[in-house]
C-alpha cells in the first residue's frame, strides 16, 4: 500500500462559487482514490493575474495534474494550460443559457500546441476529470494502477451481474403481469 503525500497532487479549479456542486463530483472521485487535492476558486477573465500566477507555479509546488471547471465563455482551462507545462483536464460547466455547449467549444477548441484534455459536460465530467486524473498518476504509480483496475473491475461486475439480474427480474415481473 502506498503512502501518500499530504501534499496535493491535484489543482481543482473553479471559475465561481457557482460552479462547487458540479466539481464535487470530482473531489468525491479524487477522495475514493485517496487522492490528496486543493481547490480554488480562480477566472480567467475576473482574476486573470491571479489565475497566470497560479498556474505558473503549480509544477514546482508539487501538482500533477490540474483539473479547470467552468461555464459560459470558458476560457479557464486553455488560459492555466498556457502557463504551466502540467497536464490539464477541463470540465465544461452548464451554467449559462446555452446550458454548457458554449463553455464545451469555447474548453475544448484549444488551438495546436495547447491542448487541454476536454470531459462531457457538468457532473459526469467532473467525475470522469477526476478519475482521468487518478488514471494519469497511476502510469508512475503501481498501487493506484492496480486500485484503478479494480474500480473497473467492479464497474464490469456490476453491469453482468447486478444490472442484468434488476433487468431480468423487470421483464419477468411484465410478462406475469400481461398473463394476469
Ligand atoms: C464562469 O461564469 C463560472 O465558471 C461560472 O460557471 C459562470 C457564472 O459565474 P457567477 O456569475 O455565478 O459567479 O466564469
Amino acid at each position: 500500500m502506498t503512502v501518500y503525500p499530504s501534499r496535493p497532487l491535484v489543482g481543482i479549479l473553479m471559475g465561481s462559487d457557482s460552479d462547487l456542486e458540479v466539481l464535487e463530483e470530482a473531489f468525491d472521485a479524487l477522495d475514493s482514490f485517496e487522492i490528496p487535492f486543493e481547490v480554488k476558486i480562480l477566472s480567467a477573465h475576473r482574476s486573470p493575474h491571479e489565475t497566470a500566477a497560479y498556474a505558473s507555479s503549480a509544477a514546482e509546488r508539487g501538482l500533477r495534474v490540474i483539473i479547470a471547471g467552468a461555464g459560459w465563455a470558458a476560457h479557464l482551462a486553455g488560459v492555466v494550460a498556457g502557463h504551466t507545462t502540467l497536464p490539464v483536464i477541463g470540465v465544461p460547466i452548464d451554467s449559462s443559457p446555452l446550458q454548457g455547449m458554449d463553455a464545451l467549444l469555447a474548453t475544448v477548441q484549444m488551438p495546436p500546441g495547447i491542448p487541454v484534455a476536454t470531459m462531457a459536460i457538468g457532473k459526469g465530467g467532473a467525475r470522469n476529470a477526476a478519475l482521468f486524473a487518478v488514471q494519469i498518476l497511476a502510469t508512475s504509480n503501481a498501487d493506484l494502477a492496480a486500485r484503478f483496475a479494480a474500480f473497473k473491475a467492479r464497474m464490469a461486475a456490476d453491469v453482468v451481474t447486478k444490472k442484468n439480474k434488476r433487468l431480468e427480474d423487470y421483464l419477468q415481473q411484465r410478462k406475469s403481469g400481461k398473463s394476469s
